[in-house]
Parts: C-alpha cells; structure tokens; sequence
C-alpha cells in the first residue's frame, strides 16, 4: 500500500494549477487554433490541450516528484496507454470536449484527478466559460463552486433524464448499440441530453442535472475525477454491464443512485438483445 500524507498540499496545488488552465482555454476560445485530428475524424486536438497538459505535469512533477501521470495527450503523443500503478497517480484530460472548444460551444473543460492504490482520492472538474468548479475529496463530499452538490433522488428510470452521445455512432463499431440504446432510452425515459464533454456530463449527474449518463468508447482521463465527484454527491458509476467499472476501460453508466444505475444495465441488456433483428446501416 502506498501512503500519500500530504493530499491537502495536492489540493491546493491541483486547484491553483486548474484555474490557470482554466484561465488558458477562455483565452483560447475566440482564437483561431490549430486544430488536428487525433488519427479518427472526430478526435480533435488543438495547441491548447497539449499547452495545458504540458504545463500541468511540469508543475506537479516540479512539486511532487515521485508521482505518476496519465495524461491524454502524453498517451496519444507516445502512442500507448500507460498503466495504473498503486502509485500516487495524476491522470489528466487537459481540454474535454475538445470539438465543442474548437466550435466555440461553451461546454468544455479542465478533468484532473489524483488516484492513489488505485483508488480516487482528488477529482477536479472545471468549466471556465460557465464558472463551474467542480470538486471533490474521498470521504469528504461533492461540491460545485465551495457549495454541496447531491444527485437526483429520483429512483424510476421512466422519470428520469439521461445524457449520451449519439455521435459514438460513427464508429462502425458502436453503430447498431448506440442507435438501440437510444430507441430504448426516448421510449422509457423522459428524454436524452448531449454535451460532448464526458467529464461535465458525469458532473451534471452529481449536480442532479440530470438522474444519468451513458458513455462507451472512452478512456481513463474523461472519467477519472468525475466518478469521484459523482460517488462523494451520493451517486454510483459501474460498468454497462453492471458490477465495477474499470477505470482503464471505461464503459460507463452512472447513474444518481443504485436503482437508476440497475435499471439502464437491464434497460440496455433488452436493447442490445434485440439489435438482432435491426438494421441501421
Ligand atoms: C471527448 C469527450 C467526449 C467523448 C469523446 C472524447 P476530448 O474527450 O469527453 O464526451 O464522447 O469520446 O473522449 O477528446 O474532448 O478530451
């Protein structure tokens, strides 16, 4: 087990270095950037992600040199995703919602968590465009802008409001479970929502925006402070499936309570069942 006695110095840094960031992507939103497609159509990246990522892990290896860091950029620059260790763990998602920041849609945010034994221990969500500051600390509760948040109590997947992002569609891959799940979701829910940036749509959930959030064809960084976040607002992140979620692999439904969550599991299980006899191409 590896001890860290030092997570209020963490905090601290980790705030001060996130509102800078955050102070770098309202600079950069009205600029024209430089924007290149990470191998897939979809997958963007502009000068500004690999600006912020640089900068945060040279300042927290500055301070904390023993650390570790999974960042997206680093990831995509070296072409292999590293491994979580037990080791204090920085795992970083500079810009998400890189496409919406690249249109100028002003969801779009800094995602810094610390994981420590392979566990959360910091989870910082920022959005400076809307001044939303989300945080949260294992044991000590969610808040946005220093104020509690708490998920929805609604407990009936019928009276709930769920985000996806029906874009994943384009990945052939996806097509037929995306477009199902979602024909499951417009007839026994009361609607879907889309943001593009999963890190602030897990933060929608922990603020009761919405009862729930379905996302596949992710990695580690887009989840790794919001599942906190969610879980310290009374909330559960868990696999498509159901049971835990793997943080390096993340098929995610989370969900504003345990009740919510099951139902999606059971509610995509019938839909993924009957994509048989589909055809959307
Ligand atoms: C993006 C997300 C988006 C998700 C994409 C992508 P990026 O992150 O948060 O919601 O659908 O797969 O990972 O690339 O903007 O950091």
């Amino acid at each position: 087990m590896c001890e860290v006695n030092n997570l209020d110095e963490c905090y601290k840094v980790a705030e001060e270095l996130v509102l800078y960031a955050g102070k770098i992507i309202e600079d950069g939103i009205d600029t024209k950037k430089n924007v290149k497609s990470k191998g897939i159509d979809w997958d963007l990246v502009t000068e500004y992600d690999r600006k912020i990522e640089n900068k945060l892990i040279k300042q927290l290896s500055a301070r904390f040199p023993s650390h570790k860091f999974i960042g997206e950029e680093t990831a995509a620059k070296e072409g292999r995703l590293p491994q979580l260790t037990d080791d204090p763990t920085w795992i970083i998602d500079p810009i998400d919602g890189t496409t919406n920041f690249v249109h100028r849609f002003p969801q779009t945010c800094i995602s810094l968590a610390l994981w420590v034994n392979k566990e959360a221990e910091i989870g910082i969500i920022y959005n400076p465009l809307m001044r939303q500051f989300f945080s949260a600390r294992k044991h000590c509760g969610a808040f946005l802008n220093g104020k509690p948040i708490k998920t929805s109590d609604v407990r009936d997947v019928s009276q709930s409001l769920v985000a996806m992002e029906p874009w994943i569609a384009k990945n052939p891959e996806y097509l037929t479970s995306i477009y199902s799940r979602m024909h499951a979701l417009i007839q026994g829910t009361h609607g879907i929502r889309s943001l593009g940036t999963a890190a602030l749509t897990l933060c929608y959930v922990a603020m009761g925006a919405v009862e729930a959030y379905h996302i596949e064809s992710i990695d580690a960084w887009d989840v790794a402070a919001g599942k906190l976040i969610i879980e310290e607002a009374g909330g559960v992140v868990i696999d498509t499936a159901g049971g835990e979620l793997d943080i390096m692999t993340p098929r995610v439904i989370a969900a504003c309570n345990q009740q919510i969550a099951q139902q999606l599991v059971d509610l995509f299980k019938e839909a993924d069942s009957e994509i048989v006899n589909k055809n959307f191409n």
